[in-house]
């Protein structure tokens, strides 16, 4: 899978995607990720990008040329599935939406700075529109990264126990049940005995009810979902 972002912040993403399981991702050629500086794309020498908006007010728009260039001169090499624009106003993102992605082959994502972008774009070239939550980013950078991150684990050979990712909490609208490692007695503080049991259909049993206890408690919206 290929995902190519559009940012006026290339730098924001420089981290995000070079460690762990996403740079395995990387490294292992399952996951391609392109940072485009929209800077190339500028209307000018001065490396302008945004304007101010009609109808007056605050803050700056992005303007649709630069934008407009960038996306068409990434399509020129590749057919994008969906050209996603990262925005507070957009739907909201989980783990149905993440599933759904991680099945395309090439993204665009936009990530928005400013007041926005120009809802021109918006109209003829975005195909999603995307927020990570009810609350306010400076910019789509970091939200641009936590769908990055939440998709590319999910494409086959990335996690090392395939597994691993269909037990997630979210996965079924359950919420993960508590883990635990060594030492089985920690101060007094002790390891549940089933788990120590060595009997894995009590173990997968104790875990289901200990998933099913937790989100009654933490979130009991998901139960609606969960079938
Ligand atoms: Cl995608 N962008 C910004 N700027 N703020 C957000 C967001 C996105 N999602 C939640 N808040």
């Amino acid at each position: 899978m290929r995902i190519d972002i559009i940012t006026v912040l290339p730098e924001l993403l420089e981290s995000p995607f070079s460690h762990s399981i996403m740079k395995r991702a990387r490294d292992k050629g399952l996951l391609q990720v392109e940072v485009h500086h929209l800077r190339q794309w500028a209307v000018n020498e001065y490396g302008q990008v945004d304007d101010y908006q009609y109808g007056g007010g605050a803050g700056m728009v992005m303007m649709c040329e630069p934008l407009a260039n960038a996306i068409e001169s990434l399509s020129k090499d590749r057919k994008y599935d969906e050209i996603i624009f990262m925005t507070p106003d957009g739907e909201r993102f989980n783990q149905s939406i993440a599933n759904q992605l991680s099945l395309k082959e090439n993204i665009i994502i936009i990530c928005g700075h400013y007041k926005g972008i120009d809802e021109r774009i918006r109209e003829h070239f975005v195909t999603r529109e995307i927020s990570i939550g009810d609350y306010v980013l400076s910019g789509g950078e970091l939200a641009a990264a936590i769908v990055v991150d939440a998709i590319g684990r999910l494409l086959p050979g990335v996690l090392n126990d395939e597994t691993s990712a269909l037990m997630d909490s979210f996965q079924d609208n359950l919420l993960a049940p508590p883990v635990y490692t060594r030492p089985a007695d920690f101060r007094g503080w002790k390891v549940p005995d089933i788990l120590l049991s060595g009997d894995p259909k009590k173990v997968d049993d104790w875990r289901y009810e200990q998933s099913l206890q937790r989100t009654r408690e933490r979130r009991p919206d998901l139960l609606d979902k969960h079938e």
